[in-house]
């Protein structure tokens, strides 16, 4: 197997990520900007399918309109003569100053005003470069103490907000759908909509929840202890996967932002398993940041290695859902058992049914063994490569 990633797999990468400088809050950037042009020629090279950007990523804030349409238009050129695709794009809500109490949900309702002025501004260009979905990572919405923030406040704007930008797409007849995405803090000590589960309740309230779904990323739900594989399960279960950030956490501390596939590689193998065996055909975008000990070669190994991880695990997966052992070893745990309706014969059934309480052998039943560990281990052996 060589790996190698092509268009069909549908990996797209941030502008922000390769294009990422290196600055953390104790250090100042370790390499020089990259021309997001050169981004797009490098990740067609290796194989990627898109490339996606926040607004002050292709058009630096502050840009005049004429700026504005010269860095539109060599991106462009770049993306007809590689043949990259834009999926998606999102907007920068949170580096300028302005937005330092949140866009959606500051405090300031000028802030709010200008926050969704500026997404609707990037939501067209997103549309004239094709993408289909708008990724919403709000930032800043959030607090570092109590009475600062009032939440229920704060939900109502962040809803009026959606609201306004729903019915601006449907006003539009543009064909595209909004990806919200949680993470529980940084930069704000604690952010409103933390995990995939509180984007989910939170949509159902929306006047267009068919507009909206979820935009998860693998750090941010690990951020928070949370089983990714998990989340990714409940979204798809709620037919609300429309996009994937993925990247590399070791465990609860801040957003590390790794390459795909270290970390919780048993979170990872477990991820790819369900994307591919559940048929999502969205793009799978590694949002992640090239460690700032590294050159501009490091970036594009860690670029390759994000793909590659995914091929790895793809392959892995496969390998464990075809082998024989693996099969009979699912029906030793009762995985064919859980899919069946626990009561086809309706509630009168279940109520007639002696054998389901007055003649249950309880003790029986509470013996017998679950036979989960064989399983794991043959998935511990795919993963690590000693079997098939
Ligand atoms: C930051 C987020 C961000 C979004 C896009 O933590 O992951 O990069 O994906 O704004
Ligand atoms: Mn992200
Ligand atoms: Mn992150």
């Amino acid at each position: 197997m060589t790996y190698q990633p092509v268009p069909e797999d549908k990996f797209s990468f941030g502008l922000w990520t390769v294009g990422w400088q290196g600055k953390d809050p104790f250090g100042d950037p370790t390499r020089a900007a990259l021309d997001p042009v050169e981004a797009v020629q490098r990740l067609a090279e290796l194989g990627a399918y898109g490339i996606t950007f926040h607004d002050d990523d292709l058009i630096p804030f502050g840009s005049s309109d004429s700026e504005r349409e010269s860095h539109i238009k060599r991106f462009r050129q770049a993306l007809d003569a590689t043949g990259m695709k834009v999926p998606a794009a999102t907007t920068n809500l949170f580096t300028h100053p302005v937005f330092k109490d949140g866009a959606f949900t500051a405090n300031d309702r000028d802030v709010r005003r200008y926050a969704i002025r500026k997404v609707i501004r990037n939501v067209d260009l997103a549309v004239e470069l094709g993408a289909q979905t708008y990724v919403a990572w709000g930032g800043r919405e959030g607090a570092e103490s109590g009475a600062a923030k009032d939440v229920r406040d704060a939900l109502d704007r962040m809803k009026e907000a959606f609201d306004l930008l729903g019915e601006y797409i449907t006003e539009q007849g543009y064909d595209l759908r909004f990806a919200i995405e949680p993470k529980p803090n940084e930069p704000r000590g604690d952010i409103i909509l933390p995990t995939v589960g509180h984007v989910l309740a939170f949509i159902e309230r929306l006047e267009r929840p068919e507009l909206f779904g979820v935009n998860p990323e693998v750090g941010h739900e690990q951020m928070a202890g949370l089983n990714f594989p998990h989340g990714i399960a409940q979204a798809l279960w709620a037919d609300k996967l429309y996009h994937i950030d993925l990247n590399g956490q070791n465990g609860i501390k801040y957003d590390q932002d790794l390459r795909f596939g270290v970390g919780d590689v048993r979170a990872a193998f477990w991820l790819v398993d369900l994307l591919e065996t559940a048929g999502y055909s969205g793009p799978k975008v590694f949002d992640f940041k090239p460690p700032r000990t590294e050159d501009f070669d490091g970036v594009w190994e860690s670029a390759a290695g994000c793909m590659r991880n995914y091929l790895i695990l793809r392959d892995r997966a496969a390998a464990f859902r075809a082998d024989p052992d693996v099969q009979q070893a699912l029906l030793d745990a009762r995985l064919d058992e859980l899919a069946r309706p626990t009561a086809e014969d309706g509630l009168a059934g279940l109520l007639a049914d002696k054998g389901a309480y007055e003649d249950f052998d309880v003790d029986g039943a509470a013996a017998r063994g679950m036979a989960f560990e064989r399983l794991d281990q043959l998935a511990m052996d795919h993963l690590l490569g000693v079997r098939g």
